[in-house]
């Protein structure tokens, strides 16, 4: 923990009260199974800190089958203590009323979570109630738009094409049914895995309850208890995997446009971002590189040498990136081999009398696999053998809510068939509504895998728009058609953070938006943001005015570029972070309560008084945009407590002006928690350091594929807890799991006579990378930063920077 203002959770959370009869319970190893009024309610520790809930009416257990939580987490189980009306587990008491009512408390007594009336059916349908304490707040749910905070708000699950959303439009093209409740700096996190259209109010309806349900399908949600919210992320990436750790590639700046056509257009962008040195690592082809639209073709007029094309960008040290939507041409005997060998293999949905399903898209009538058999899956995956020989790069999984050009629904009909034959679960068919919000997700899921098959020792890139709980194992993701606007600049912000906390750390948002066309300076401003945002991709639609860096002349050229260098010289700290999502859980871009639970005085998430619009990117960096970009205006950043450091000047933060600075050093004050006031220049970006952080450095590269010429620089900012790592590998195969990667801690300590000794400490694992040298900059100083540069031969090694 770097904060020290105590949690007061303890003191607000409130004791247990006293319950209802408690209700009769079937004692289980793991738990505890009642029932009442012909409902059963069974209850599972998974772990001590992870309970599964799930509730049917006598008779009608469903299936016990998952698309989102590993197999491993759902059978995962630890041995409960009975006790009183429910069980204890090493970290929480479990109670239950005679009406089946659940109480989570923690071992204490203090209540976590409790139910505020019994479940009731009406139909199919039902509705699960807790209740909400009025300074409680909610946090995930996915892409949903809006602010940070979901508290107040009502919201639908069903995966939706939504070109030119807005802030209050819901739902979008996710569906990722998972919250984290946060309350007086304790949080809970609560997956309710339900694939129908549910939904979740949190105190719309009634300002003292939250609920969520579903017309249809199970009762069945698991309870991640923090009280750490970080706990929470990780246990979510425990239940749910981890996101894969992704080619270093995709964390370079990424150049698209629906679409680049002909060949000699794409060329001349990727030419123009090399003369003009604006760092760039991949270029996309949207659907017009296709012929007449149809998946997994070449228009060979447009692009009459592809092969030759995706090797002179690979020359140029660009990654392609080739859309391939998931809707089939319906082209029986016309020679289109992704229909004859799809319909020779019966993969396509079906309509409830047999025949097969055929709705309008981009080819026109067109057909669409069926994700949820393994055997259409690992036959999606052999379509992709030519693009892999050509090596095109990523692969951009687009329109897969699926979009069906049918209006109202804009998707399938509901009874649709889908025939179900998958490893854990019954083989049986499912209608359209059940399946339709897993669709995607099984989507990217069908690419990912056939990759892997086609390329076994490369990390794929998948770019999805719809996915589901745990689609993070497969894709990484993008906010789908924004528009060109100042408050979709700033809705990126809540947006990706929230997707964070639901899994997706590797997202982003069309940089400059999708629909319309931006103003020079917002789209000046935007590319600054999506620097230091996970996926930096520039994009824009048919019709709108040209996007690249460079469209508004040398001075707004000269800002985007020097943002974009900065975030190329910050890539060892973004892959490092990188690297520690796909082990943890935790997202690249992370909310101020997620680092700093305890920031405020009464435990309300800090990022609330920001106006939600800082956030962390990776463990060190705050960064502070407007809350009004569109002037230049001033505005306050809260800064969590402790000592912060301005990142581009670096120079100590004096947060109380009237305060001398030597009392820089004295903690937790309520004056240190003081907002700082600024007004940046359009060439200003507000990014601020905490004391005791270690950010590494590269050398400036123009791709990732280029090896850097130079030492790698630590930059070290003295204070509390001094300490960073950084971990390297090839970035793009898996040598990393046999051993070659490079993993490096180093540490602080400054001594009284104003010395700062950092520690070098050993290499971990066999990657040799491209430096001999380390150059240590210590930050803060009164003269500006202290340097020093020294021999690195991967062992431990003391630095004393005076
Ligand atoms: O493939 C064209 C576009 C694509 O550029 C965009 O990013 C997607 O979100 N696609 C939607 C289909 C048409 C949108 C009008």
């Amino acid at each position: 923990m770097r904060t020290r203002v105590l949690p007061l959770a303890v003191l607000l959370l409130g004791c247990l009260p006293a319950l209802p009869q408690s209700a009769q319970g079937k004692p289980l190893l793991n738990g505890a199974e009642f029932s009442a009024g012909g409902t059963v309610l069974r209850i599972m520790a998974l772990r001590e800190d992870v309970l599964r809930v799930r509730m049917w009416r006598e008779g009608h257990e469903p299936e016990d089958a998952s698309w989102a939580v590993l197999p491993t987490a759902r059978t995962a189980q630890v041995a409960v203590t009975p006790a009183a009306g429910g069980f204890e587990t090493g970290a929480l008491r479990v109670t239950v009323d005679a009406q089946l009512r659940l109480t989570v408390a923690d071992k204490a007594g203090h209540v976590l979570q409790q139910d505020s009336e019994p479940v009731t059916w009406t139909g199919n349908r039902f509705r699960i109630r807790k209740k909400k304490s009025p300074d409680e707040h909610f946090f995930g749910l996915g892409d949903k738009p809006g602010p940070l905070d979901r508290a107040g708000q009502a919201f639908v699950m069903w995966n939706t094409d939504s070109f030119g959303w807005q802030e209050s439009t819901d739902p979008i093209y996710k569906s990722i049914p998972f919250f984290i409740s946060f309350q007086s700096g304790a949080a809970m996190g609560v997956l309710f895995d339900n694939t129908w259209r549910s939904f979740f109010d949190f105190g719309r309806e009634l300002p003292d309850a939250y609920s969520f349900g579903a017309p249809d399908g199970p009762i069945d949600y698991y309870l991640l208890y923090g009280p750490e919210p970080k706990r929470v992320v990780e246990s979510y990436a425990w239940l749910t995997g981890p996101t894969p750790l992704p080619p270093l590639w995709s964390l370079g700046f990424q150049q698209s446009r629906y679409s680049y056509e002909p060949e000699s257009r794409l060329m001349e962008v990727a030419n123009k971002l090399r003369a003009d040195h604006i760092p760039a690592d991949a270029l996309y082809l949207d659907i017009d590189f296709q012929e007449k639209n149809r998946p997994f073709t070449v228009d060979q007029i447009k692009f009459p040498k592809f092969s030759q094309m995706v090797s002179d960008l690979a020359r140029q040290q660009f990654h392609l990136v080739v859309i391939t939507d998931l809707h089939i041409a319906h082209l029986p005997n016309a020679g289109y081999a992704p229909y004859d060998s799809g319909a020779a293999g019966d993969h396509f949905v079906k309509n409830p009398d047999g025949t097969t399903y055929v709705g309008p898209v981009w080819p026109g009538p067109s057909v669409f696999p069926d994700f949820t058999q393994e055997s259409t899956r690992a036959w999606w995956g052999t379509l992709y053998k030519d693009f892999a020989t050509q090596k095109v790069a990523g692969f951009w999984n687009d329109m897969n809510e699926p979009a069906v050009f049918t209006y109202p629904t804009k998707t399938m009909p509901d009874d649709v068939q889908h025939r179900i034959d998958e490893p854990g679960f019954a083989r049986r068919t499912a209608t359209h509504l059940e399946i339709h919000n897993v669709f995607g997700m099984e989507n990217s899921r069908a690419t990912y895998e056939g990759l892997l098959k086609l390329m076994p020792d490369q990390r794929p890139f998948v770019l999805t728009r719809a996915s589901y709980a745990g689609g993070q194992r497969y894709a990484a993701t993008w906010t789908g058609d924004n528009s060109s606007t100042w408050n979709h600049m700033r809705q990126t912000v809540p947006q990706l953070l929230n997707l964070g906390l639901s899994g997706f750390s590797m997202s982003g948002a069309d940089v400059g938006g999708f629909a319309g066309s931006p103003s020079p300076d917002l789209l000046t401003r935007w590319l600054q943001l999506a620097a230091f945002q996970p996926i930096d991709r520039d994009h824009a639609a048919k019709g709108t005015r040209d996007h690249e860096p460079w469209v508004d002349g040398p001075q707004h050229e000269a800002i985007r570029r020097r943002f974009i260098e900065e975030r190329y010289k910050l890539m060892p700290y973004l892959y490092t972070a990188a690297e520690e999502t796909s082990r943890t859980g935790v997202p690249i871009m992370r909310p101020l309560f997620l680092e700093f639970p305890h920031a405020t005085v009464d435990g309300h998430p800090l990022d609330l008084d920001a106006g939600g619009g800082e956030y962390m990117f990776g463990p060190d960096l705050l960064i502070a945009p407007s809350p009004s970009p569109e002037e230049v205006a001033p505005y306050e950043v809260h800064l969590p407590p402790g000592v912060w450091y301005d990142y581009w000047t670096g120079a100590k933060l004096d947060r109380r002006t009237a305060v001398a600075a030597r009392d820089l050093e004295i903690r937790d004050t309520a004056a240190q928690a003081k907002p700082v006031m600024v007004t940046p220049k359009l060439e200003e970006l507000p990014v601020y350091v905490h004391e005791g952080a270690i950010l590494p450095l590269a050398p400036l590269m123009q791709s990732t594929s280029e090896t850097p010429k130079g030492a790698l620089t630590l930059r070290v900012y003295p204070g509390d807890h001094c300490a960073g790592s950084l971990y390297q590998d090839d970035g793009s195969t898996f040598a990393y799991t046999r051993g070659a990667y490079l993993r490096m801690s180093f540490t602080c300590e400054q001594r009284s006579d104003g010395t700062v000794k950092v520690h070098l400490g050993k290499r971990e694992g066999s990657f040799q990378p491209w430096w001999k040298q380390i150059r240590v900059e210590v930050m803060g100083g009164p003269q500006g930063p202290r340097m020093q540069t020294v021999n690195d031969n991967g062992q431990e090694t003391d630095v004393d920077v005076r």
